[in-house]
């Protein structure tokens, strides 16, 4: 990480944003990943250790095999799951935290009250393009492993140098090695030695990453991994462009009767493969397909999702989505379209 994301200044009006607030809402994006989690639940204690009454908002609810990174002495509301009492929190609050999310379009059914918000506003956020506008305060590197690990800077930094990492307390210091080991793939990418020195200093305060490893890693059902086996031998093509794509329908899904979140890491199976430099995941939804994309260094992600799956993210891992009605005609003209937008962009 470039320490200048986190300045002496930006501090100075973080922490005084902070003091001046009662009522806190923090928000993280759609279909919220590790990190999402991770940060979120981790500014939201600290909060709550400053004495403020907090809310944490995600846009739909968790997957399962993510739960246990949120703390019980957090306050989540779901938009999905209450969408009412979520707006209510966005509109009661005097200061609002978004966290590993660049933009308001990333959180979906929350974008208009959160538009439509006064209360001061701050992001900490390590994706590519954030919609510095929108807030009064923006941390932001793409140049750091996680919106956890800008997190652990930003609070470090807040808390004074006296307190050391113990400061932060076991419990947010876990959610955020949670949220920093699932952006970085468990150290395999987006590793710096701001990210080393961050898990070094966690885990000589005591934080257990064998524990944390254990259920993020080696917690999953039978049938995960018997899908991840048959999407490998049937689904996975490889072009000889140097790129590969599977496309998980609603079908196979029903078949091995797989869950939210179950499908996490497939999409980086591929790369693997000496040959290929570009892997594109697409997941069928209502309406339309969830495209994750991931590449080795030299090619970006990031633009092939800007330039054909209106998204966005990180040069190496990037998402966006796949419309049936507008993009393709229906979901079988899926495959034709990412075969030629492979092609077209490697070409
Ligand atoms: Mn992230």
């Amino acid at each position: 990480m470039r320490m200048e994301a986190v300045t002496q200044e930006y501090i100075r009006a973080f922490r005084s944003a902070v003091q001046q607030s009662t009522r806190i809402a923090v928000v993280g994006h759609t279909h919220p990943d590790g990190d999402a989690l991770g940060s979120c639940t981790a500014m939201s204690l600290w909060l709550a250790g400053q004495g403020k009454e907090v809310t944490c908002l995600f846009p739909d609810t968790p997957a399962d095999n993510l739960l246990f990174i949120l703390s019980p002495e957090v306050k989540y509301l779901c938009f999905d799951a209450d969408a009412s009492a979520a707006q209510e929190a966005v509109q009661a609050c005097d200061l609002l935290i978004q966290l590993d999310c660049n933009h308001f379009s990333r959180t979906e059914g929350l974008e208009p009250s959160l538009k439509a918000s006064t209360a001061r506003k701050i992001l900490i956020d390590h994706h590519l393009n954030p919609d510095r506008d929108s807030f009064d305060v923006v941390f932001s590197t793409p140049d750091i492993s996680s919106a956890s690990e800008l997190l652990y800077w930003v609070l470090k930094a807040a808390e004074g140098d006296t307190l050391g990492p113990l400061g932060l307390g076991m419990t947010i210091g876990t959610a955020l090695m949670a949220g920093m080991t699932t952006d970085t793939n468990n150290f395999a990418n987006s590793v710096f030695p701001s990210t080393f020195q961050m898990a070094s200093e966690l885990i000589a305060a005591g934080v257990n990453r064998d524990a944390l490893l254990q259920q993020l890693y080696n917690s999953y059902r039978e049938n995960r991994v018997r899908l991840m086996g048959y999407m490998q031998y049937e689904g996975l093509k490889v072009l000889p462009e140097g790129a590969a794509y599977m496309i998980l329908t609603k079908e196979i899904m029903d078949r091995f009767d797989l869950r939210e979140g179950e499908s996490e890491g497939l999409v980086n199976v591929p790369l693997t493969i000496g040959t290929v430099k570009l892997s594109v995941l697409l997941k069928e939804d209502d309406g339309h397909f969830r495209v994750s994309v991931r590449s080795k260094k030299g090619t970006s992600a990031q633009q092939l999702a800007v330039r054909f799956f209106h998204g966005g993210g990180h040069e190496n891992a990037a998402g966006g989505k796949l419309f049936i009605g507008t993009d393709i005609v229906d979901a079988d003209a899926a495959e034709t379209y990412v075969m030629n937008a492979l092609k077209t962009f490697l070409a």
